[in-house]
């Protein structure tokens, strides 16, 4: 399996049991306290009222073993903490990709599942459909793929796997490839032998906590999605509140802040994956170009790109309120037409920013 997972060009990969682990006692608490914010799909309920992602035990009765496979994403472009100037934009790392990440790791999934599937098949299966006579019962293999959409938290099946520790940014790391890792899982009914779950090196250290702009680490280990920049430039729709609008700073499509000052990916290797380099324009891109951009544009520039999922007048609001906090007075003549654009919104957010750029000269 592991060597699958290699060959498909996994760099880390291992094996969970199936578990009540105590990690996932935390979820239910962290839905019911809101910390999802209006990511309904977290909040999925199975026919017992349960929540789906916190027990795979009810959801997928037949799986045994979970197979967490990791993937680099890392490429040679400085951090957004490396890089000077709020005049333009950031785009996180994860998302300038050439593909969309979920394409990228369900692709090779597919190649580990199929490897997976035909080193299970009988020996004799194959003959004895030349020969036209019945194979051997084998007990039926069930698997079933997943990145971002299955029921389970990745990052605590991960852990268990020995991918790496969940840190207090809550991100997987592991000691030698720090946290730029995608994940994907395979659940299946085999009863494989488990990893070790990796030790949390995190010891005293809270860069992450302190440098999050906006305060989403509310605690070790626990994030609010109400306030992490990645949540409201990705996932929120409509307005984002006036009030995190200022820490939101010059992040138009996800933020990389609590990975970029940790310790453990200062010495990150890069990837050679051509799927995760970046596109053209995308690192630190002109806000203009982004507050301006067309429908055509849009679809053109982000096909098969996890920037979609913003969608056009949430990438264009996300580069308003950039622009606001850009301290600078260019944007003026823009953010003026903006502030009559025919998307409500992203003119509400113009009008925020004029005013908060004119109050500041
Ligand atoms: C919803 C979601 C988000 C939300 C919420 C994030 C979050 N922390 O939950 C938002 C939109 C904010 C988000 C942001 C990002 N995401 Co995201 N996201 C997900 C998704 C779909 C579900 C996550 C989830 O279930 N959260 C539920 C909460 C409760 O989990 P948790 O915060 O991790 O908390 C766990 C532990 O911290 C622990 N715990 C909690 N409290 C305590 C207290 C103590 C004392 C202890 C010991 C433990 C503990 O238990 C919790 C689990 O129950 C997963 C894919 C998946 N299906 O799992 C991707 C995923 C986690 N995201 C990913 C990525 C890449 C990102 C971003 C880096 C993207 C970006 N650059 O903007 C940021 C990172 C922000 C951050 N610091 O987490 C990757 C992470 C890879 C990695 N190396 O960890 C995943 C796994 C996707 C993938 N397939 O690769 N994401
Ligand atoms: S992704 Fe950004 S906003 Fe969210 S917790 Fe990390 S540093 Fe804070
Ligand atoms: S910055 Fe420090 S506390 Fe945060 S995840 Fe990295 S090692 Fe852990």
């Amino acid at each position: 399996m592991k060597q699958a997972a290699q060959e498909a060009g996994f760099e880390l990969a291992g094996i969970a049991p199936v578990r009540e682990f105590s990690e996932l006692e935390r979820f239910p608490e962290w839905i019911a306290a809101g910390r999802a914010g209006e990511m309904k799909y977290m909040e999925a309920h199975d026919e017992t009222g349960s929540l789906k992602r916190a027990s795979l035990q009810s959801v997928a009765p037949w799986a045994r073993s979970v197979v967490v496979c990791a993937i680099n994403y890392n490429t040679a472009q400085p951090y957004s903490t490396q890089v000077e100037g709020l005049d333009r934009g950031w785009i996180s790392r994860y998302a300038w990709s050439q593909e969309d990440y979920h394409e990228a790791v369900m692709r090779r999934l597919q190649i580990v599942d199929a490897k997976l599937k035909q080193a299970c098949s009988h020996p004799f299966a194959q003959d004895a459909k030349e020969w036209g006579t019945h194979a051997p019962e084998a007990p039926a293999l069930q698997t079933r793929c997943y990145v971002d959409t299955g029921p389970l938290v990745e990052r605590v099946y991960a852990k268990y796997a020995g991918v790496g520790w969940i840190g207090k940014n809550t991100c997987i790391l592991n000691q030698k490839m720090g946290s730029w890792l995608f994940l994907g899982v395979i659940l299946t009914s085999l009863e494989l032998e488990p990893d070790q779950p990796a030790p949390d090196r995190c010891g005293t250290c809270t860069r992450c906590i302190d440098a999050c702009p906006t305060d989403a680490l509310i605690a070790p280990y626990q994030l609010d999605s109400n306030k992490c920049i990645s949540y409201l430039t990705i996932e929120k729709r409509g307005a984002v509140p006036e009030e995190m609008r200022e820490g939101v700073g010059r992040h138009v499509f996800g933020c990389d802040i609590c990975q970029d000052v940790c310790p453990w990916n200062r010495r990150a290797p890069a990837t050679s994956a051509v799927e995760f380099q970046p596109r053209h324009g995308l690192v630190n891109p002109a806000l203009d170009w982004l507050a301006e951009m067309s429908p055509d544009e849009f679809r053109e520039r982000f096909r098969r790109s996890p920037i979609r999922r913003a969608k056009r007048n949430g990438l264009r609001r996300n580069a308003v309120i950039a622009m606001g906090n850009s301290g600078d007075r260019d944007f003026l003549p823009v953010l003026t037409k903006l502030a009559a654009d025919e998307d409500g919104v992203v003119a509400g957010h113009a009008r925020w920013a004029l005013t908060k750029l004119k109050s500041e000269n």
